[in-house]
């Protein structure tokens, strides 16, 4: 007897005959009333009895074989997700959707020993703002390092809409190496992405503010407040962004929103969508339209072209000047000298991806149904040709929309972000729909639409933000789970949702509950373009990539060295001990501890926690750490452990003791 498993088991090579042979069926012993659940586990059950106990069907069983992943083989491909407010990038498996990691970034994270007393609260400090320390972030937008337009598997690069930060993510280790703060506006959300060779990391703002952040009186909104395109230079060989090098381009306060960065022939450009070209600045309680409805009166917003290589070279040639520290293009000298034009987008436009081969700009219109199809070489020669339609008000140039375009896509209710495979379609996102358009390129028409659970926000497709993006998968991120899990109280798991589109037709493969929100964006790449290390070098400071000038490489070297009221500990850590395990200080004394791991065997893990002092530091295998704190309270203090490293883990202990001042 044979289960027949549905035709379109797509998904490469064995798993994917038409039918499944279920050798067990000779097994003809009746099912019992109740005895179905029980049943469901049984070793020798038939494919069928497990089906009919479980309540499966043949898709279920499908969708299963095409992502089930065994516990020792390894997924195809990696997922970098938006971990949302909580400030970290999610890491997952595909196609079994494995949560592998959660990487903190601009928030503390007590496992990985982030933010506790160790050297990663230096990555941490360059979040701050005004010198006041951001405990949480809203990442949106992660996008791998590319070069050539493909994603190099090195870096990653995030956003913090919420305070208008982008941190950068080494993926030799898949630890956060640094946080900059945009000094200019309080809130970005076009970011973090990159051009084609990640020459600069692009950050654009959304909510206008006067640019350095002082005040302006909210009347003065038209004259006074701005948004503003970061290029953040980034260091390849140093693997961070150098403030010194970046730049900004001011922008009018038309509350600028999502962006993206031209490949191939559109190499050289960034598209930034907007919004609220109303400039509505609210006033509900002063009896004035809420900003809602004052931003959504004109029937057109504006896509804002910008050439970054003419404006870099403007901020070259000394025409910026410098806010806070940075050097900001004025955008009439961007529109003056051609860098800066501005073309029409339907209606409270969100949105904006550049098509793989770099022709197409497509925006999505929250309330229009449709999708708008930029065409690149028409806004280039209008340019060119300074063929424009008339100036805004800031005296930058106006394309004619009709002449901009491709065409339109019908598309329906709430269309927001586009994505693209390998053959010649579009996968867009439809929030108010809670649906998967997928749309032909050539044509400019809808060919297929997948319900999704629920409202979809961003969509992401494996590759896809490539020049050459690998199909297979795409992966809709939902804002919504309403019915679909558990119930866990009234704040609801978000929910992403495999699709397979190598078939006829789309076909939910997995349903992945996040227990974190609210996710935005991820990218997908290929496993193997990714190269992390099992160990940091003996001694090695991961923040600088160098044996710490503190490391301590024997035991024999461990010791304690006191300077006036200095104390510097040099510790060593290895199975089952710290040497020292006993630190005597006066209160009031600075204690410096470094610490190196002396383990090189992979995935063997320690921690060291400090009692009192709110120190916790992870040492993987090689790695030094130093921190630095006031004994401030005297008493005994153990400092033990967390990692279970061995059978005498809870044996790795040791006592701080703080000497009382006239004790
Ligand atoms: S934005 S849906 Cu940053 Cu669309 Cu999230
Ligand atoms: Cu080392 Cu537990």
């Amino acid at each position: 007897m044979q289960v027949t498993i549905g035709k379109v088991l797509g998904l490469g090579g064995a798993l994917l005959g038409a039918t499944v042979a279920a050798a067990a069926c000779e097994n003809k012993a009746e099912q019992k009333p109740g005895a179905a659940q029980s049943g469901a586990l049984g070793a020798s059950q038939s494919l069928k009895q497990l089906m009919e106990a479980r309540g499966l069907t043949e898709a279920d069983v499908e969708a299963a074989l095409k992502t089930y992943v065994p516990g020792g083989k390894h997924d195809e491909y990696m997922i970098f997700a938006s971990g949302g407010h909580s400030g970290q990038v999610l890491v997952l498996g595909v196609p079994s959707m494995r949560l592998l990691k959660v990487i903190a970034v601009f928030a503390p994270e007590p496992w990985q020993g982030y933010g506790y007393g160790g050297e990663s609260d230096k990555v941490l400090a360059g979040g701050d703002q005004n010198g006041k320390r951001i405990g949480w972030a809203d990442v949106h937008h992660p996008n791998l390092s590319e070069t050539k337009g493909d994603y190099d598997g090195k870096f990653l690069f995030v956003n913090d809409k919420a305070n208008g930060r982008v941190a950068v993510i080494d993926l030799g280790d898949f630890n956060t190496k640094q946080i900059v703060a945009n000094p200019l506006v309080g809130s970005d959300h076009g970011g973090a992405f990159v051009d084609p060779n990640t020459e600069y990391v692009i950050e654009t703002s959304q909510y206008p503010v006067p640019l350095g952040r002082d005040y302006a009186p909210i009347t003065e909104y038209k004259e006074k407040y701005r948004g503003v395109a970061m290029f953040w230079k980034f260091d390849r060989e140093k693997g961070r962004i150098d403030p010194a090098q970046s730049f900004a381009v001011e922008l009018p306060p038309y509350t600028q929103d999502l962006a993206d960065a031209g490949k191939l022939v559109s190499d050289g450009w960034v598209f930034i969508n907007s919004f609220n070209t109303e400039m509505a600045v609210g006033g509900t309680l002063e009896g004035k339209p809420p900003i809602e409805s004052g931003a959504s009166k004109n029937d057109m917003d504006y896509l804002h072209i910008l050439d970054w290589r003419k404006a870099e070279r403007l901020v070259k040639d000394g025409k910026a000047t410098t806010i806070k520290g940075m050097r900001v293009l004025p955008m009439k000298v961007a529109a003056d000298e051609g860098a800066l034009a501005l073309v029409g987008e339907p209606k409270s436009p969100h949105g904006c991806d550049v098509t793989p081969d770099g022709t197409g700009i497509v925006v999505g219109g929250k309330l229009d149904t449709h999708a708008t199809v930029y065409e690149f070489s028409k806004i280039k020669s209008l340019i060119d040709q300074k063929k424009f339609e008339g100036k805004d008000e800031y005296g930058i140039p106006i394309l004619a929309f009709k002449e901009s375009i491709r065409g339109q896509v019908e598309i329906g209710l709430g269309p927001l972000h586009t994505v693209f495979d390998d053959k010649g379609f579009a996968y867009t996102s439809v929030f108010i729909e809670s649906v998967v358009a997928k749309w032909s390129m050539k044509d400019l028409k809808v060919t297929e639409k997948l319900s999704v659970h629920y409202n979809i926000g961003h969509i992401m497709a494996a590759e896809g933000d490539t020049v050459s993006p690998d199909g297979k998968y795409v992966v809709a991120m939902n804002k919504m789970s309403m019915d679909r899990f558990t119930k866990v109280g009234p704040l609801f798991p978000q929910n992403f949702q495999l699709v397979d589109t190598t078939g006829e037709q789309m076909r939910i493969l997995v349903d992945a509950p996040i227990g974190i929100g609210e996710p935005h964006y991820s990218q997908m790449i290929k496993i193997d373009k990714l190269a992390p290390h099992a160990a940091y070098k003996p001694g090695e400071n991961p923040y600088t990539g160098k044996v710490d000038p503190h490391a301590v490489l024997s035991p024999k070297d461990a010791r304690i060295v006191r300077n006036g009221t200095t104390v510097d500990v040099y510790m060593t850590v290895i199975r089952s001990h710290f040497v020292p395990d006993r630190i005597e200080v006066d209160e009031g004394d600075t204690v410096n501890l470094h610490m190196t791991s002396l383990e090189s065997a992979e995935d063997q893990v320690h921690g060291f926690a400090l009692n009192m002092y709110d120190v916790n530091v992870s040492l993987e295998p090689g790695k030094h750490e130093n921190i630095s704190f006031k004994a401030d309270v005297p008493g005994v203090f153990p400092f033990f452990c967390t990692e279970f490293c061995s059978a005498l883990h809870l044996e790795m202990a040791g006592y701080f003791l703080v000497k009382p001042k006239g004790g």
